[in-house]
């Protein structure tokens, strides 16, 4: 026998304990205690021993075959029962994974804050399409084809007759075709305009305004948004009418906020001015009224348009609107 009982009990427990897997270990039973195992072959060499010596050697060997064949089921039960690291079995006792909250876009809660302020003014919410008939976009709204006023605007262009509206305003005329006076309503929407920089984005969001009565007056616009940004900021807030053009209001008036970070100072959200451009307003042109059929003689109204962004950018103090779509979560989930 060129190897002791001793030797191989040593040499089949160190392989044992390296084996990787339930087959090795399995195979590892057998090549020792199977049929023709080494310890099954030592054990039937035993009767060519001298007679004197066969007694002890059996008897040591019959133990390690017990011992090795009681760690060979030990291991085994152990691989069958217990999960390995790379067990994909689900351990019950680890802690659940907890859902991720959803959160309305900051976007969206600026703009359902802003038609609350206005429904609670009375006004009712209308809607219009994105994609745009340039008659509503900008022929009903007193900008003719070829007229200077359609460079104000970067417009993008789905064919010659349809784009992507410019701006909430072609809702004021659809509102008017349906509607007769008196309304008051507001409409929130997508915009889009070939812009981009540190207060411009290609796609953003205003929400139109538009009130017509008889004796509307600039003075009940004036009203009307320094409520609405006392409401949305604080008493506090200053805001100021510059002359301004647009082809479908006369007189026309862009309204800025005091920079609502810098106090009035200058800082990069107001590209230090102290102040930020977040309207454009003024009272219905009469060639708009002509065009939907309203009597100019009996009413008069007026309409402003504000960017949404530029609103959540002083609420939030966010310096760059852009990062508003950057679809980045930790700075979409402190709002
Ligand atoms: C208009 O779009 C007019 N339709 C507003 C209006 C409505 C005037 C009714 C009179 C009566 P303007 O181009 O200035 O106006 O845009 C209105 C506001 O949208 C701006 O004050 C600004 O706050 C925002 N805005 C304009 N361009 C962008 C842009 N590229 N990115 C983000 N906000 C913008």
């Amino acid at each position: 026998m060129k190897k002791s009982i001793g030797q191989i009990k040593a040499e089949a427990l160190e392989k044992l304990q390296s084996a990787p897997d339930l087959e090795s270990i399995q195979a590892l039973s057998i090549r020792y205690l199977g049929r023709k195992g080494i310890v099954t072959q030592f054990l039937r060499n035993i009767s060519k021993l001298p007679p004197q010596k066969r007694p002890d050697i059996g008897k040591e060997a019959n133990e390690i075959k017990h011992f090795l064949d009681a760690q060979f089921r030990e291991a085994i039960r152990r691989f069958e029962t217990e999960p390995s690291e790379t067990d994909d079995r689900i351990d019950v006792s680890l802690p659940g994974r907890t859902a991720q909250r959803g959160y309305l876009h900051p976007i969206t809660q600026i703009t359902l804050q802003i038609c609350d302020i206005f429904t609670r003014l009375g006004f009712d919410i209308a809607e219009g399409p994105e994609v745009e008939k340039d008659y509503y976009n900008f022929e009903a709204l007193n900008i003719p084809k070829n007229h200077p006023a359609r460079d104000m605007q970067d417009t993008f262009y789905i064919s010659d007759a349809i784009v992507l509206r410019t701006h909430t305003s072609p809702i004021q005329v659809r509102v008017m075709e349906k509607h007769s006076p008196p309304l008051r309503v507001i409409a929130p929407g997508k915009v889009y305009r070939c812009d981009s920089d540190l207060t411009h984005t290609p796609m953003f969001h205003q929400v139109e305004g538009l009130l017509v009565d008889k004796k509307v007056s600039f003075g009940d616009l004036k009203g009307i948004l320094t409520t609405f940004v006392h409401r949305m900021f604080d008493d506090q807030t200053s805001l100021r009418f510059r002359p301004s053009f647009f082809p479908f209001t006369e007189p026309s008036a862009e309204i800025d906020i005091l920079c609502v970070q810098c106090r009035g100072k200058g800082c990069r959200i107001c590209s230090h001015t102290g102040w930020l451009e977040v309207l454009g307003a003024g009272m219905v042109h009469p060639a708009v009224f002509e065009i939907v059929g309203y009597d100019t003689t009996r009413y008069t109204g007026f309409a402003f348009g504000m960017g949404v962004e530029r609103i959540a950018m002083l609420k939030y103090r966010i310096d760059d609107i852009r990062k508003y779509f950057e679809n980045n979560f930790r700075f979409l989930k402190q709002f």
